[in-house]
């Protein structure tokens, strides 16, 4: 595909236009109707000034309203940048910063966090409603830039993943088509969200590639949530991360849920425990099939195979990626050895968008540094050993220790901390290590400080842990060494 926007006139053109592409809160929409919208958005975004190239950020919850602008903006030849609706003012701030964004459509109540000139979701399909659902795409070529996405720095601000048309096809083909073996009768949902790759994959193109049906949820997924709309919407593929995994086996009443429609679950961005496993096949009845994959591959390039899952390990190469180890010079690590995980494929990002140093040290040639530490166990499946930074991923989601640390030491009663993840309860939670202003004592500043994370950071990065210390490990050039406060 030329244009990565005609994923659903594809659907079309087989014939598939009655079937239903999306449900969201009681609403269905067809492939037909989503056709229509797409095209609408073409017109819309022409008679804004959008044109190719430009980027749209987009600020939206999951709806029928994000695939409609994803794809419409796309097969204009603009570039839609999608980012989490939960995320902070100073990040929206440097979204629409750095990518020139040339349209801003965000959340209703978003939009007084935003730059002048927002658009709120509400006007801008308001401007749908209005506007004639006939275009022709944008002659595109399959190297072209198609969409960014952002993924987290250990350092500054999010980096904008440039992803060309080609990208989008070649996930469906391996991916979707080689592991999930995903059909028309598939019916899809995820609680991880469109704006992330993980989602996008999972919910939007991997079912419109084969014309398949997905569930949308708005608002922030909450396991008891998740299971009732598993329960009554009946899915058939059904991916999460395994902090969820685990939240929705640790309710009381799980097994009350009926997950009888799921054929395969899937899991992804952080190693999911094999405890966590055993507990929900005991309470489902159901595999869970564990991989990794990045924002900068754009799906999961090393898998699990249904029917054949082996718990602690991110199973083998999925087809059409080359996984190889490398230590830091560069060399192959001997059989069994940790080594930096590189990854060829040809979904593979094209550059960090302003990031030329970042760029040329995450890419040699066909290879992407995924910046991960695997070793190959006997079988042949790969078992992650960690970071090969300090960067923290939490619940899927990264957090940056430099940013937990900064926001701890602005509390008056802070004089230095550090933050590392942890292990706890079969996921990864931040722990910080500080060193207080006088005697912490015991008057509640544990609970304070949390509370004041909470207020200046997003949600996930909050500190779950806090050790008061007298000293912190240190290079002779003060850096702190996260890895030996992390052992
Ligand atoms: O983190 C992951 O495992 C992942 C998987 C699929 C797509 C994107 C990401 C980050």
């Amino acid at each position: 595909m030329n244009n990565a926007g005609l994923l659903v006139d594809r659907r079309l053109d087989a014939g598939h236009g009655d079937k239903v592409a999306i449900r969201c809160a009681g609403e269905s929409v067809t492939y037909t109707q989503l056709h229509d919208a797409i095209c609408r958005v073409g017109n819309v975004l022409e008679g804004l000034g959008v044109g190719r190239e430009d980027r749209v950020l987009m600020i939206l919850d999951d709806s029928p309203t994000f695939p409609a602008l994803f794809l419409g903006a796309m097969r204009a030849g603009a570039v839609p940048a999608p980012v989490s609706f939960l995320d902070t003012t100073e990040n929206f701030a440097h979204y629409a910063r750095d990518s020139y964004a040339k349209l801003i459509v965000a959340e209703d109540a978003l939009v007084q966090r935003l730059p002048p000139g927002t658009m709120p979701r509400s006007r801008f399909e308001a401007l749908l409603a209005e506007s004639p659902g006939d275009r022709a795409p944008a002659d595109t070529h399959r190297d072209d830039m198609a969409f960014w996405l952002f993924s987290g720095g250990s350092t500054g601000f999010p980096k904008g993943v440039v992803h060309l048309h080609h990208d989008i096809e070649y996930t469906c083909e391996t991916y979707a088509k080689e592991i999930l073996r995903i059909q028309e009768h598939d019916v899809t949902f995820s609680s991880t969200k469109l704006y992330h790759a993980y989602g996008l994959g999972n919910n939007l193109t991997f079912p419109y590639w084969v014309g398949a049906t997905t569930v949308l949820r708005p608002g922030r997924p909450d396991p008891r949530g998740l299971l009732e709309t598993a329960a009554a919407e009946r899915p058939s593929l059904f991916f999460s991360v395994p902090t969820l995994y685990g939240a929705m086996v640790n309710l009381e009443d799980a097994s009350t849920f009926d997950l009888g429609s799921v054929r395969m679950c899937v899991s992804a961005a952080e190693p999911l425990a094999p405890e966590v496993l055993r507990r929900w096949q005991q309470c489902f009845g159901l595999d869970i099939v564990d991989g990794i994959g990045s924002t900068e591959l754009l799906h999961i390039y090393c898998s699990n195979r249904p029917g054949d899952v082996r718990p602690g390990t991110s199973g083998k190469p999925v087809p059409g990626y080359e996984l190889v180890l490398l230590d830091e010079v560069h060399t192959p690590v001997a059989d069994g050895q940790v080594g930096n995980l590189w990854v060829r494929g040809d979904s593979a990002l094209a550059y960090y968008w302003h990031q030329h140093e970042k760029t040329k040290a995450a890419i040699r040639g066909d290879l992407f540094f995924t910046g991960d530490r695997y070793r190959v166990n006997e079988q042949g499946d790969y078992v992650y050993e960690g970071r090969a930074d300090d960067m923290i991923k939490v619940g899927g989601l990264w957090a940056s220790p430099i940013e937990i640390e900064n926001a701890l030491v602005e509390h008056p009663r802070v004089l230095e901390a550090a933050a590392v993840g942890v292990d706890a309860d079969y996921t990864t939670r931040v722990k910080a290590f500080v060193i207080a202003r006088g005697d912490p004592g015991d008057d509640g500043l544990v609970a304070e400080l949390q509370a004041w994370c909470k207020e200046r950071l997003r949600r996930y990065e909050y500190p779950h842990f806090i050790e008061f210390v007298d000293d912190l490990p240190k290079t002779p050039t003060g850096k702190i060494q996260r890895y030996k406060l992390r052992a």
